[in-house]
């Protein structure tokens, strides 16, 4: 691999706080030199210790990340799992793109998998500018550079090397390819079979197209990734594919071998042929164990399972664990994810993170699965294993004797049937048919191309070493000769759509946006007790009656004929907020829970708690008590509850008994005011005793507020929602203020 290029040092960085400034990005791009190219794994680190835990299957951490929510119980450790974890980017617009690029790289994605925009396959040669695709984006020089440069910038905020990705496919596949290597592009899906299958490109042109394509991404060590998944994501019935996944694989990786690439940069893209409620892992698992003995010298790809998705993003997520459990029991080596609402055709950012996180969670959850579980070397496993196989090798046999373009013209791919059985459903195309059919001729004798990293035949004159020498330098050897467009079109380019959307709304401005910058788009999930046809029509006027433009359904799952509909929709909210006109409460700063246990430990403290006056609503208060829901008794904090309906007169007498810390009242009712009175009636009757130094007052409720609270002449209120570890906090607090004013129950000098 040529480690081709030095990092030019730029000086915009990343923050954490701030957004990513898309104009900064856009800067001196024409000059801008990716740092590296070429494909990059994760650095395994087996036995590693990490918060609580020690982990066989994990990798280096992130400087940056954001952690999965249950991580607050485990130390907010954010353990990253040891294979590479894919996330695939479809905006359609450049500049969104990227800010999902770092969304994601947060969460754990460091194979961002950029889809090109509908048609891209069949354009002869190479689109430049920044124009708006269709369910991907045009790949140009300048998306490209500007993604990478993104890249580069998330890397250092992360601290983990990201790996871009797009397809080297279609008629241009070799300019692609050079493209890629030129702008620093790091894995490319490329498979011949691929181009001849699903976009009836012709098969000798594709054939030659890869060889030349294949031979750059050699010389410049990025990971390609085959296409055999797209069989299973397109036959009728997808898991009797698997013979045929297995000969789409042999066929690419002894290609690609014979073009000269590393073994250990060809990925086979695997797939889970089948889905629940199908019995999923009975085909799943003997399927990867298949390949992964099959093709035990190359790298696995686990595609997500993309043929079942609907819209039902909870049926999508537990398909999607069940793939990663394979990948767990089979080790391999990048697992892809796909949006989970794959089905709406709405691949929203959010969702993107959810299928990362979903890889993340599962993967780590199953850390040191095969320490404990041993897959079966006899019974019906491996005779599974052996039987698939044996139909894929025999499948081989008869496309040799056929000769490859004579089977694909017979349909032998992408049938129905399970081999031998066929179908007759297969994809047939004709060898002298189809895309640039006619444009491939032999290569003269004195054919000559002066640029390096060129496959097959090259009448060099002798004594050239570097065919370039000839020309001074190709633009691999002299990156200078690299002309950069910048754009074509003046209209459909990134810096007008940035411009229109901050005319339309201005840079203050605030909404909310899953697809495009400040699209509006919201989702509401409404249940209607109504049969299908009725519910669909009724959430829609729901919808509209709401304000929400543009509503449509995005997924509905009947929930009984009768009872009721689930209805998801989304619609465009006809509004804009302004930030600066928005009233941000401060938020409390809490303790963490470990720092409260701490303090509890070393200064015990006891508070005395009840509702008082003519008040029975003693749920709220519980809360704040038990350890149940993570009340205080959970930092060590010794409650003595004095029931319901308690005097204010009998808090005080108690709480001097106790010799407590505190006093903490619920109060519900506020009828007449009655709350306030008491709280008032608390802090007045302390003063009168000569003890309002000595304790901490506290009041809840679901009308209390904190400034209520201490016009009242408490010490803090709390309101509806409250958490134990808040009123901990700050009972901890106050205790330490007060006792180095040398007030309170006892000074820390008492204690020691
Ligand atoms: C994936 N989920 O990335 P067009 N070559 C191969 C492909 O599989 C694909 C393309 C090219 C999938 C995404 N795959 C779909 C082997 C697409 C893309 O012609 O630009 O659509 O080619 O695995």
């Amino acid at each position: 691999m040529k480690q081709a290029r030095i990092c030019t040092g730029h000086e915009y960085r990343l923050s954490p706080g701030e957004k990513l400034d898309v104009s900064r990005i856009l800067e001196g791009l024409e000059n801008y030199k990716p740092r590296r190219s070429g494909w990059t794994w994760r650095k395994k680190q087996p036995a590693q210790q990490v918060g609580p835990f020690t982990y066989s299957q994990t990798s280096e951490p992130l400087k940056q990340s954001i952690p999965l929510p249950a991580a607050k119980y485990f130390q907010n450790i954010d353990p990253q799992p040891d294979c590479v974890i894919t996330t695939e980017i479809a905006s359609g617009r450049f500049e969104d793109d990227i800010r999902r690029m770092r969304m994601a790289a947060w969460h754990g994605a460091d194979h961002i998998m950029v889809i090109r925009t509908t048609g891209q396959s069949h354009i002869d040669g190479l689109l430049e500018g920044t124009p708006e695709g269709v369910g991907g984006i045009p790949i140009t020089r300048k998306q490209l550079r500007a993604t990478r440069k993104v890249l580069d910038l998330i890397e250092d905020e992360v601290g983990r090397p990201i790996n871009f990705h797009s397809y080297v496919s279609g008629v241009a596949g070799p300019e692609i390819a050079v493209l890629f290597a030129e702008e620093g592009v790091n894995g490319a899906h490329q498979d011949p079979q691929y181009n001849v299958l699903y976009r009836n490109v012709n098969m000798q042109r594709s054939f030659v197209d890869a060889a030349v394509a294949k031979k750059i991404m050699a010389s410049y060590g990025l990971l390609q990734i085959d296409g055999a998944h797209n069989a299973n994501a397109t036959a009728r019935e997808a898991w009797k594919v698997m013979p045929e996944l297995l000969v789409q694989h042999a066929i690419n990786t002894a290609f690609s071998e014979m073009v000269g690439m590393d073994k250990q940069n060809i990925a086979l893209s695997s797939v889970p042929p089948t889905a629940p409620p199908g019995p999923a892992l009975s085909y799943d698992l003997p399927y990867a164990v298949c390949l992964r003995w099959l093709f035990s010298d190359y790298k696995v790809r686990a595609q997500q399972n993309t043929r079942h998705i609907e819209s039902d993003s909870r049926e999508a997520t537990v398909t999607h664990v069940l793939n990663l459990l394979v990948s767990r029991l089979t080790s391999v080596d990048v697992q892809s994810t796909i949006t989970p609402d794959e089905g709406r055709n709405v691949p929203w950012h959010y969702n993107n993170v959810a299928a990362v996180e979903t890889a993340k969670q599962a993967l780590l959850g199953m850390d040191g699965l095969r320490e404990m579980v041993e897959i079966k070397k006899d019974g019906h496993l491996p005779k599974l294993v052996r039987e698939l196989a044996e139909r894929a090798v025999l499948f081989l046999e008869e496309i040799r004797a056929e000769g490859y373009f004579n089977a694909v013209a017979k349909g032998f791919f992408v049938d129905s049937g399970q081999y031998p059985a066929r179908n007759g459903d297969g994809i047939a195309r004709d060898p002298n048919g189809g895309v640039a059919a006619g444009s491939i001729v032999k290569r003269e004798a004195d054919y000559l191309a002066p640029v390096c990293d060129h496959f097959g035949y090259n009448n060099l004159p002798e004594g050239i070493s570097r065919p370039c020498d000839l020309i001074d330098g190709c633009t691999f050897c002299n990156r200078d000769k690299i002309v950069y467009i910048d754009e074509l079109d003046p209209e459909d380019n990134v810096e007008k759509r940035l411009e229109a959307v901050n005319e339309q709304y201005g840079p203050d401005s605030v909404r909310p946006e899953v697809e495009w910058a400040k699209d509006g788009y919201v989702v509401l999930t409404v249940f209607i007790p109504e049969p299908e046809a009725i519910a669909e029509s009724a959430a829609l006027e729901m919808a509209a009656r709401m304000g929400l433009d543009q509503p449509e359904i995005i997924h509905k799952r009947v929930i009984h004929p009768a009872e009721g509909t689930l209805i998801e929709l989304k619609g465009i909210v006809p509004f804009a907020l302004e930030r600066s006109g928005l009233k941000i409460p401060e938020q409390p700063k809490l303790l963490s829970e470990d720092e409260i246990r701490q303090e509890i430990a070393q200064h015990p403290m006891k508070v005395v708690c009840g509702t008082v006056g003519e008040d029975e609503h003693s749920v709220g208060m519980r809360e704040i008590i038990d350890i149940k829901h993570g009340g205080i008794e959970g930092f060590g904090i010794k409650a003595v509850y004095l029931g319901t309906s308690v005097p204010v007169e009998k808090m005080i007498d108690a709480a001097i008994e106790e010799d407590a810390d505190a006093i903490l009242i619920s109060t519900i009712i506020s009828h007449a005011d009655i709350h306030r009175k008491n709280m008032e009636k608390l802090a007045r009757l302390c003063v009168e005793k000569g003890v309002r130094d000595r304790f901490i007052l506290v009041s809840g409720g679901t009308q209390v507020t904190n400034e209520l609270a201490v016009e009242a002449g408490m010490d803090a209120g709390f309101g509806r929602g409250t958490k134990g570890i808040q009123v901990a906090s700050f009972l901890v607090e106050k205790r330490r203020a007060l006792w180095a004013e040398g007030k309170g129950r006892r000074r820390v000098s008492d204690e020691n």
